[in-house]
């Protein structure tokens, strides 16, 4: 409310400056007295004419120096010109706020989101921005639809992915991103759909089933968890056979990446991961990288302009106990979620890592846990 009537006053006051050099250019006649800065007139003597005092540097409109002029004044630098666009204080940074302030925010298909942007001077205080200064934008339109009011968007998962919202702060070019996630929609009421196959490497088994091209199983140093690795710079195919009728797969995994991923770095990257549909479509399709200061395409696409630092939108980061050189525990533990359109009573699901760029086995490696495949209408 304070900002409304901040407005408020500001227009009034711009008002008067329009009053008073409509006055001036009568000649200075018709007016008040010279000795009523209060007048609604001008005249040669006062220099209060047009309503405010000479000496303040706050008014809107008129000035003690300049009698006969009309609503500017060298003594009234600082004047109003009504137009509440420029901060009070200079906007040193942009920050957007999400529910629960997460360093990446997670949504469903078809759910909604309201995130909000807060500008702040460079004491760290926020400031009110006007609302026609933000300007929203996101990467991708097919995972999120985007609808900016003034400091605040809602968000609605569309089609599962990953993408990245920007808002961008006008006066100051400031601008701040955060990742946004779609997973792919809960999986349908018992009845409508089928889990197909479920794998947690758990069963004590030396390798896993003949589903998988790559069967090597392994424990994690740290926890014992049993998964599908390591692999290379490879494909790991799972093809599942004899589904039910079914209109989409919903598929869900964890990706364990282990020690050295370097992700979009020149020469020993890019190190990406992709997965697909073997007749189509690609899920996924990101460079990925273990270290803070070596950046990655995701929560982006392979080749995004934008680039992330190193475990961004990671479930788990340095937590499975693989050690690379001096460096230390060096691993990360990302959970997907993705819907296709399918039909077909067999898939063939790729998990692919870079073919081009082997740096081997104990520099960096990658694994599958807690595979989950549904078939749905
Ligand atoms: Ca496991
Ligand atoms: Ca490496
Ligand atoms: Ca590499």
């Amino acid at each position: 409310m304070s900002q409304l009537f901040k407005i408020s006053a500001a227009y009034l006051s711009a008002a008067a400056a329009v009053l008073a050099f409509g006055m001036a250019g009568c000649g200075g006649g018709g007016g008040t007295s010279g000795n009523n800065p209060g007048g609604g007139g001008t005249s040669g003597n006062n220099p209060g004419g047009g309503g405010t005092s000479g000496n303040n540097p706050g008014g809107g409109g008129t000035s003690g120096n300049n009698p006969g002029g009309g609503g500017t004044s060298g003594n009234n630098p600082g004047g109003d010109n009504g137009t509440p666009v420029t901060p009070a204080r200079p906007v040193a940074r942009v920050a957007i706020s999400a529910p629960g302030d997460p360093a990446a925010l997670s949504l469903n298909r078809g759910e909604a989101s309201t995130v909000t942007a807060t500008a702040y001077d460079a004491a760290g205080q926020a400031l009110v921005v006007s609302g026609a200064n933000w300007t929203w934008t996101v990467d991708n339109t097919n995972t999120l639809a985007l609808s900016p009011s003034a400091a605040q968007a809602q968000l609605i998962g569309q089609d599962a992915g990953s993408t990245v919202i920007h808002v961008r702060e006008a006066t100051s070019g400031q601008e701040a991103q955060l990742p946004v996630v779609v997973n792919a929609v809960a999986p349908p009421a018992p009845g409508t759909a089928a889990a197909v196959y479920t794998n947690d490497f758990e069963n004590g088994a030396a390798q896993a089933g003949p589903e998988w091209s790559k069967r090597t199983i392994s424990a994690t140093p740290a926890g014992g968890r049993r998964f599908l690795g390591e692999l290379g710079d490879e494909t790991l195919r799972l093809s599942l056979t004899n589904l039910p009728t079914h209109g989409r797969l919903l598929i869900r995994y964890d990706l364990y990446l282990i020690r050295s991923w370097d992700g979009s770095a020149a020469g020993v990257g890019p190190d990406f991961f992709r997965f697909d549909l073997e007749n189509g479509p690609t899920l996924l399709n990101a460079t990925f990288s273990n270290f803070n200061g070596l950046l990655q395409s995701y929560p982006g696409s392979l080749g995004s302009a934008t680039q992330y630092p190193g475990q961004t939108g990671a479930r788990e980061m340095n937590t499975l106990g693989y050690v690379y050189n001096t460096v230390g525990v060096t691993d990360s533990v990302y959970h997907f979620e993705h819907t296709a359109p399918h039909t077909a009573s067999n898939a063939v699901l790729r998990f692919i890592v870079d073919p081009t760029n082997p740096e081997g086995l104990n520099n960096e490696s990658w694994g599958v846990d807690n595979v989950e495949v549904i078939a749905a209408p």
